[in-house]
């Protein structure tokens, strides 16, 4: 296991100074930030991005993500242009020698809450979501919580893009995943690249929209859609563990075991109740997940690749990107590690 951390370049402000300091970190996930959705990821610029990353010691073992254009995902005859555009990107990234590619297939939203700073007992804040809140708001009022979500849509766009999402089924979204896959697995493969789609999240639809990355059964239906190595998964345990029927040490067990799991998104999450919960800290006691077991299940499959601490609290006064300060994932990253050691020695 790689222990990385999420580094969202030159405009964070977590550095690269701060993070390397943090004990076992090796890596980082990061990606380009200043290229337009669709485009692709010229080698220089990736390079450059590399070679920043391994001036401070660390090494860049993830792109988080590259992003797919929403066309492709509603299946447009413009999706061509995006597909090649992406698999432009897949062999620069192969040629840059970066091992893995993270990417989600999640109409319009990625990533959704219903609130960023709630207060926790102890005074710190984190991300939640609340399913009946979520309920009431409106994409199209822009009172919507979107930490994971970079977008200048105006309302216009906004509209006009959920129109088009209107009448798409499940069905409709696995077939467009299974096109977009059938081009770009083979130039992921070509270009030693592994591919790593992550969980929706939370997995199940809002707003209307279908959302399919979301439980063991179509995470078994997605790595057929493409037989291969190289079409595998993230895992995020805050993502499939906000709900009790996503049982996380199991999925990391049997995808692990087939070799498809290709980078681990390490996070507590305390359920409250069904479809609700609340961003915890990585500590067992704090959540609803066993964050042992979870780290048992990687290390029992033999797992060799990055795992980060995902999203962290708020805590110590610090402000900054939403579940993306430095001290609650530094002290996540340094848990996570104590327990890796714990696991290897117990095992000798
Ligand atoms: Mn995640």
């Amino acid at each position: 296991m790689k222990m990385t951390f999420r580094w969202y370049g030159d405009d964070d402000k977590v550095t690269l100074e701060q993070i390397r300091q943090i004990p076992g970190m090796v890596g980082i996930v990061s990606a380009i930030y200043d290229i337009p959705v669709g485009q692709a990821w010229p080698l220089e610029k990736i390079m450059e991005l590399k070679n920043k990353i391994e001036a401070h010691g660390l090494t860049l073992e993830v792109i988080e993500s590259v992003p797919v254009h929403e066309d492709i995902k509603l299946g447009l005859p413009s999706r061509e242009e995006y597909i090649s555009n992406y698999k432009e990107t897949i062999r620069n990234l192969g040629q840059a020698g970066i091992p893995v590619v993270c990417y989600n297939f999640m109409p319009v939203f990625d990533w959704t809450r219903s609130q960023l700073d709630y207060v926790l007992p102890d005074g710190s804040t984190a991300l939640i979501y609340d399913q009946k809140l979520v309920e009431q708001m409106d994409p199209l009022k822009g009172d919507l919580q979107l930490p994971g979500w970079d977008s200048s849509y105006t309302k216009e766009d906004m509209k006009n893009l959920l129109d088009q999402y209107r009448s798409m089924t499940e069905e409709d979204l696995w077939a467009n995943l299974e096109y977009f896959l059938q081009q770009v697995i083979p130039v992921a493969e070509e270009s030693q690249v592994k591919m790593a789609i992550h969980p929706d999240d939370p997995p199940w639809p809002i707003f209307g929209l279908p959302r399919i990355i979301t439980n063991k059964e179509n995470l078994e239906r997605f790595i057929h859609l493409v037989d291969s190595p190289n079409n595998g998964l993230t895992l995020c345990s805050g993502s499939l563990g906000v709900t009790y029927d996503n049982d996380m040490p199991s999925i990391i067990r049997y995808f692990g075991a087939k070799g498809r799991v290709h980078f681990g998104h390490v996070r507590n999450v305390k359920i409250t109740t069904e479809k609700s919960f609340e961003e915890a800290s990585h500590l067992s006691s704090d959540g609803s997940l066993d964050i042992y077991e979870i780290m048992k299940a990687y290390h029992d499959v033999g797992f060799e690749g990055p795992i980060r601490p995902d999203h962290g609290r708020m805590i110590w006064g610090e402000t900054g990107r939403p579940g993306y300060g430095l001290y609650d994932r530094a002290l996540g990253a340094t848990y996570l590690n104590g327990l890796w050691e714990a696991i290897e020695k117990s095992n000798k």
